[in-house]
């Protein structure tokens, strides 16, 4: 109950009654006050006026700590959240932490990259101030062949939040992109240390253009931001929130069911590759089909040009449209 108030005051424009939060959450308006003082207790900064209500200060859209922190909720399974002013790469700095005894899961962000990462040996153009550079440390119990499935998990988390707060669909180019109008506006990398049969630790990287306008000539023609598309500056805090939120309960759920079954629907629904032409290059040549959809191992199953189907493996291909950059 204290999360949802949370949110209720997050989302308000002004002061909230009692009675009306109350009415909204369907409890006493004394459980209502006992909620205020435990969120108070734990650092928000709560007014509360006679005859008017409740007012949270809207936390700064500065990325910092505490505005991160103000969008979760207090049952977040990741109780650390840090913020570099700047770093080689996020990816290679909770891979750091973890070696040097870090065994939390942990939220790692970065105002700046120098050496943003990218798939094989590719970079991540990271321009200070701007975008969304973030790393999610786990140690799932999973099985080593397991770990691609996190970056399909982060996807459609980063998709329906980006939805949920702005109302722009971005499409999901399996297995690590999400598109917009045909550019590239985020992009997943996810790198694991394990042993045969067991996971160390896996991190899953998170770049996302928010809120620049002008691009590197090398990608301009291929990526854009969420500011170019929606128009307005975007609440980086309050988009990394959601991220988070989205993103640790289909986490919870993979866990529980060592699957993606739970969310093929919603994600072949946002997957730019179902009914595409594609070519998939793999160490072992080039196959040319039309999308059909992943399955619950997280593979993409595609149409062969003979009508067979095959599965690919997000380890091993590299999937490009036949016509441009989708
Ligand atoms: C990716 O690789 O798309 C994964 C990107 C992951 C970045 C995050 S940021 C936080 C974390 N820390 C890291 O160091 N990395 C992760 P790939 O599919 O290989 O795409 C890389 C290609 O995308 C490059 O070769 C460029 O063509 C293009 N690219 C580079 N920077 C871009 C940008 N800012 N926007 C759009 N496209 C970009």
């Amino acid at each position: 109950m204290k999360d949802e108030l949370l949110k209720l005051l997050n989302d308000a424009d002004g002061y909230l009654s009692g009675q009306a939060l109350s009415e909204a959450l369907g409890v006493s308006r004394t459980a209502i006050w006992k909620a205020i003082n435990k969120l108070k207790e734990e650092g928000f900064q709560i007014a509360s006026v006679r005859n008017k209500g409740y007012f949270i200060e809207k936390t700064s859209t500065e990325l910092a700590e505490s505005s991160v922190r103000s969008y979760l909720s207090s049952g977040c399974r990741f109780t650390s959240v840090k913020v570099l002013e700047t770093v080689d790469s996020t990816n290679t700095e909770a891979k750091r932490l973890y070696q040097s005894g870090l065994r939390s899961e942990a939220v790692l962000l970065s105002k700046e990259q120098t050496l943003g990462k990218g798939r094989r040996g590719r970079s991540w153009l990271s321009p200070k101030d701007e975008g969304i550079f973030m790393s999610l440390l786990l140690m799932p119990d999973i099985d080593p062949v397991q770990a691609s499935m996190l970056t399909l998990v982060a996807g459609l988390a980063v998709s329906e939040a980006i939805e949920s707060l702005l109302d722009l669909k971005p499409m999901i180019k399996w297995p690590n992109d999400l598109v917009i109008d045909g550019k590239k506006v985020c992009g997943i990398l996810t790198e694991m240390s394990a042993e045969m049969d067991f996971v160390n630790h896996v991190i899953v990287g998170i770049g996302i253009n928010v809120n620049q306008v002008e691009f590197h000539p090398d990608i301009v023609d291929m990526a854009t931001s969420l500011k170019k598309i929606c128009g307005q500056e975007v609440n980086r805090p309050q988009l990394i929130g959601r991220i988070i939120e989205k993103f640790e309960v289909y986490y919870n759920q993979f866990l529980t069911m060592g699957d993606l079954a739970f969310m093929t629907q919603s994600y072949n629904d946002r997957c730019i590759n179902v009914d595409q032409e594609l070519k998939v290059i793999s160490r072992s040549g080039e196959l040319k089909g039309k999308g059909v959809g992943i399955e619950k191992d997280g593979t993409l199953q595609i149409r062969l040009e003979d009508g067979t189907i095959t599965s690919i493996n997000a380890g091993e291909v590299s999937v490009r449209g036949l016509y441009g950059y989708i």
